[in-house]
C-alpha cells in the first residue's frame, strides 16, 4: 500500500489523543527524550534536537555530549545537559547520533544504547556507524522496542551499500528494503520524505520546502520523532506525523516570510510547536 500523509484531524483522531495534555498530569506523563551525540564541533546538532524535542512538548530532555559541551543551554536551560557517560540509562526515549562522529568510543556508546530495551530514534552518525559496523546492525534487528531510522539519502545509500543516485532512482523500493532489512519505521528523507514500515505499507509526505535544505534541519526531525514517542503516540504514527509537521512547519515559516532563503533549523522548533498546539 503507498498513501499520501495528508493530516485529517479527523481520521487521525485516535493518534493525535496521546497529544492531550490532560488536567490531573506531570511532566512524568510527557516522557524524557535524551539525545546523545555532539561531538566537538557538532554539539550544535544536540542542542537542536533537544530543543525540538523540549517544543514539541517531551515531559523533560536531557542532551548526553560525547565531548565536553557547555554545561547547560542558554537558550533552552530546561534541558539537562551532561557527559553521556554520566548517564543512567532507564526508560527515557533516545535520539542517536546529531553530531555523534563515528568514533571507536562513539561505537562503543550507541552499541550499548541499542542493548537498552527503550524506544530509539536512529539517526545521522548513529546510522553511519551502522553503516560500517555488522555487530552493530545485528543488536539493531534483535531489538524488540521501537525503532525509528531517519536516513538521508546518502546515509541511506550507505546503510544498503548503494550510490545516491541508486537510492534516489526508486525511492520507495530503498524506503521499503531499509525497512525490511533493519526491522525498523523508517523516514527516508529528501523532498517527499517517505515513511515505510517492515510489513511494506508506504507513506509520501506531501509538507515541506527547499527552505530546509539547510545545516541542522535533521536533527530537529529527530527530536521531534523522539518527543512524539515519549508522549506516547506509536511507533508509525510518531514517524508519519512527526514528517508532516516538520515540514508543515518550514511551509508556515515560508508563507510568513521567514525562508526560503536563510531559513534557519533553529525556527523550526517555535513553528512545530504552533503546529501541535493547532492539532
Ligand atoms: P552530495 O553532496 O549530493 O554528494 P553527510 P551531514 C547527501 C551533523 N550536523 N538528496 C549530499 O551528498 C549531523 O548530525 C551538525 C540527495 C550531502 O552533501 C551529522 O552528525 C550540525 N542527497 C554530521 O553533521 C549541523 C542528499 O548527503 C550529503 C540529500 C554529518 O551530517 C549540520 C551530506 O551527508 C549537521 O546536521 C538529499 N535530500 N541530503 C551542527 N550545527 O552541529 C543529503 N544528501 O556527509 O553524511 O553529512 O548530513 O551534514
Ligand atoms: P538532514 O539532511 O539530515 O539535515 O535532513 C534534512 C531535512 O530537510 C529532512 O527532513 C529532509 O526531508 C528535509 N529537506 C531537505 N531538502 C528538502 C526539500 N528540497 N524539500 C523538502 N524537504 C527537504
Ligand atoms: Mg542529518
Amino acid at each position: 500500500r503507498c498513501l499520501l500523509i495528508e493530516v485529517d484531524i479527523e481520521a487521525d483522531m485516535l493518534a493525535l489523543s496521546s497529544l492531550r495534555r490532560l488536567p490531573n498530569t506531570h511532566k512524568g506523563h510527557y516522557g524524557h527524550v535524551l539525545i546523545i551525540g555532539g561531538v566537538q564541533g557538532m554539539s550544535g546538532a544536540c542542542l537542536l534536537a533537544g530543543r525540538s524535542a523540549l517544543l514539541a512538548g517531551a515531559g523533560k530532555v536531557s542532551i548526553g555530549f560525547l565531548d565536553a559541551a557547555a554545561s547547560f543551554d542558554a537558550l533552552h536551560p530546561e534541558i539537562m545537559c551532561k557527559n553521556i557517560r554520566d548517564f543512567t540509562v532507564t526508560n527515557e526515549v533516545l535520539v542517536a547520533g546529531p553530531g555523534m562522529g563515528t568514533s571507536h568510543e562513539a561505537k562503543k556508546i550507541l552499541q550499548d544504547m541499542l542493548r537498552k530495551n527503550t524506544p530509539i530514534v536512529i539517526d545521522a552518525d548513529a546510522l553511519n556507524l551502522i553503516a560500517a559496523e555488522p555487530e552493530l546492525q545485528v543488536v539493531l534487528r534483535q531489538k524488540t522496542s521501537p525503532v525509528i531510522l531517519t536516513p538521508h539519502p546518502l546515509e541511506a545509500a550507505r546503510l544498503l551499500g548503494k550510490s545516491i543516485t541508486q537510492i534516489q532512482h526508486d525511492r520507495l523500493s530503498a524506503a521499503k528494503q531499509l525497512a525490511t532489512t533493519f526491522n525498523a519505521i523508517v523516514i527516508l528523507k529528501g523532498a517527499g520524505s517517505i515513511v515505510s514500515n517492515p510489513n511494506g505499507d508506504i507513506l509520501i509526505n506531501t509538507t515541506g520546502n527547499p527552505g530546509l535544505s539547510t545545516g541542522g534541519t535533521g536533527d530537529v526531525l529527530a527530536g521531534l520523532c523522539g518527543a512524539l514517542l515519549a508522549q506516547g503516540m506509536p511507533t508509525i504514527e510518531a514517524a508519519k506525523f512527526a514528517t508532516w509537521i516538520h515540514g508543515k512547519a518550514a511551509d508556515e515559516l515560508v508563507d510568513s516570510g521567514i525562508g526560503p532563503i536563510g531559513l534557519c533549523a533553529g525556527e523550526l522548533p517555535q513553528a512545530i510547536r504552533n503546529i501541535l498546539n493547532r492539532l
